[in-house]
């Protein structure tokens, strides 16, 4: 059985939810980003990272959330979640490695800042850096998703599990996702969706 090292209050919970998705069962082993376990010896033999998610599938061990999460659709899949021929998957990837890319790291740096640094200690100019990328960016993916249900093809893939949850982040901490609504359903289709569901209910 696939075992897969994380949190549901980390990037592991993307991997869950496409396990969820592919109604693959797995072996949740529950360890958070910020607990002592994934700093020691038996957990750095498996990702040196010392970072969640890491999963293990007979004699694989692999790390790094998205290089998880295409094992997975393209092992597992049969099609779902994934594309059809390479046009189709090459988008897939464009928009998964754009949001990793160009928005992922101000998103988490937004997170972090409102999250886990008091009031006072905030870093002025990290949040503004963040803040503006993140305006510089997300008009394209805003654009992109007028009219569309998902970022990639006409189905629901990986790159919606992975994207919409990402940028989730910075919806917690209140940045103004008012301005990009077409976004801010996608990502409300995410969080509600019914693997998100499932995987939620083992926090
Ligand atoms: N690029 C890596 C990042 C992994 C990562 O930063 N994971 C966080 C939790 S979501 C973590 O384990 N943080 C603990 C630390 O940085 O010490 C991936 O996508 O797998």
């Amino acid at each position: 059985m696939i075992k897969v090292y994380g949190s549901v209050y980390s990037r592991a919970s993307m991997v869950m939810c496409v396990l969820e998705t592919l109604n693959l069962e797995y072996e949740y082993i529950d360890h958070l980003p910020k607990g002592k376990e994934i700093k020691q010896d038996a957990y750095l033999a498996l990702n040196p990272n010392g970072k969640v998610p890491t999963i293990v599938d007979g004699d694989l061990v692999l790390w790094e959330t998205q290089a998880i999460l295409f094992y997975l659709v393209e092992k597992y899949g049969k099609g779902e979640l994934w594309g059809n021929s390479p046009e189709e998957i090459a988008d897939i990837y464009r928009w998964s490695l754009f949001i990793s890319n160009q928005l992922e790291g101000f998103a988490l740096d937004l997170f972090s800042q409102y999250k886990f640094v008091k009031e006072e200690n905030r870093d002025a100019a990290i949040i503004a850096r963040a803040n503006s990328e993140m305006d510089r960016f997300m008009p394209i993916l805003e654009n992109h998703l007028e009219g569309k249900e998902y970022v990639s093809g006409n189905k629901r893939t990986v790159a919606d599990i992975h994207g919409a949850t990402i940028l989730s982040w910075a919806k917690l901490v209140g940045y103004d996702f008012k301005r990009f609504p077409n976004v801010d359903a996608w990502i409300k289709r995410q969080i509600k969706s019914e693997a998100q569901q499932k995987v939620n209910a083992k926090a």
